[in-house]
């Protein structure tokens, strides 16, 4: 008979009797962002049929029309965590103002951010989704964290990882001590380890980017693209184009089989499109466990001083070699 698989509570269990400081209650976390997952992941399946697609009428605090479903899954963060006693406060990207929870202070040491529903332009038309998260701990014990504690630096984070509602449910997640990956058998309801100790590859075959946006990028950005599509056997090119959307379906498949995604800076939004505490910095951790690396094109994401929750960052993110490349061609250091 082969290995029982590992459920996710499991191998949590394991990993910290090697985690110094490793408690219990870090487990109880994890498990409750999968039961987050369980619960998004149901409402999913049905959406055509239940009269949860579409969008509410209103505009969230990132200037954006919300989905049905981004509030639905943003409720249910909520849920969770307000029950599970771990955590003292929340920030979304869907929501203008954290959610603070004194009833959980002081025992809840525990502050998570989060994106709900990322890729929510997907949600009509039975594409790929995902969740981004990442924990800090509360800084101080003497008093409730305030929206301030929050905004911290991506190297404070103390685990991070994703939902990837695809063709399957997956859980991929960091402490820093490699990223590990979890995949939901929908029978038992349990998720069971699928990729243990990510690793990508030093260089891969696929970019991911909007290239809808191709005029409005710097030069060294429109150079990098165009010398991804020149063919050159020596160097592997041309690269395939895969870009579905979803940033974490895009990060996810890049983490797998190598290659690059890119949301740059633009002339009329230098910091491109993406947050950098609920997508940036999680992602950027993860990816680095994983071997790869994460730059805005002239820095390392996780050292961004981080100055407010909603915060954008360009973020360029994936095998290491590629994202080197690409900071050349974006600092100007090197031409095609
Ligand atoms: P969202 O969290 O509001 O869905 O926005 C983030 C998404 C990413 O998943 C995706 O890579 C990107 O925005 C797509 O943006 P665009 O339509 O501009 O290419
Ligand atoms: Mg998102």
């Amino acid at each position: 008979m082969g290995q029982f698989p590992l459920t996710l509570s499991r191998f949590i269990t394991q990993s910290q009797a090697t985690h110094p400081g490793g408690t219990g209650e870090f487990s109880s976390l994890l498990a409750q962002i999968g039961l987050v997952g369980k619960l998004i992941a149901q409402d999913l399946r049905r959406a055509g049929l239940i009269s949860i697609l579409g969008t509410t009428g209103e505009i969230n605090v990132q200037g954006e029309p919300v989905k049905k479903l981004d509030e639905i899954a943003n409720e249910i963060f909520l849920k969770v965590f307000r029950h599970g006693g771990l955590v003292c406060a929340l920030a979304s990207e869907e929501m203008e103002k954290p959610v603070l929870l004194p009833e959980n202070w002081p025992q809840a040491k525990y502050l998570l951010l989060f994106d709900p529903l990322d890729g929510s332009s997907n949600t009509d038309c039975n594409m790929p989704l995902g969740a981004i998260f990442s924990v800090v701990m509360a800084p101080r014990k003497d008093r409730m964290p305030t929206e301030d504690d929050l905004v911290r630096k991506g190297t404070e984070q103390v685990a991070a990882g994703y939902l990837l509602y695809g063709s399957s449910t997956m859980l991929v997640y960091t402490v820093g001590q490699g990223a590990h990956g979890f995949t939901l058998e929908p029978e038992i309801g349990e998720y069971l380890l699928s990729h243990e100790q990510l690793h990508i590859p030093a260089r891969g075959k696929v970019y991911g980017v909007n290239e809808g946006n191709y005029h409005k990028w710097a030069t060294g950005t429109k150079k990098y693209v165009d010398y991804l599509k020149f063919q050159d056997k020596a160097t592997g090119r041309p690269y395939s184009g895969r870009y579905s959307g979803c940033l974490v379906a895009d990060v996810h498949r890049i983490l797998l089989g190598g290659g690059l995604y890119l949301y740059p800076g633009e002339m009329d939004r230098p910091d491109g499109k993406l947050r950098l505490l609920y997508e940036a910095n999680p992602l950027a951790w993860v990816v680095e466990q994983a071997g790869g690396r994460a730059s805005t094109g002239t820095m390392r994401i996780l050292d961004v001083e981080a100055k407010n929750l909603h915060q954008r960052v360009p973020l360029i993110i994936g095998s290491a070699n590629d994202v080197r490349d690409a900071e050349k061609f974006i600092q100007g250091i090197c031409e095609p």
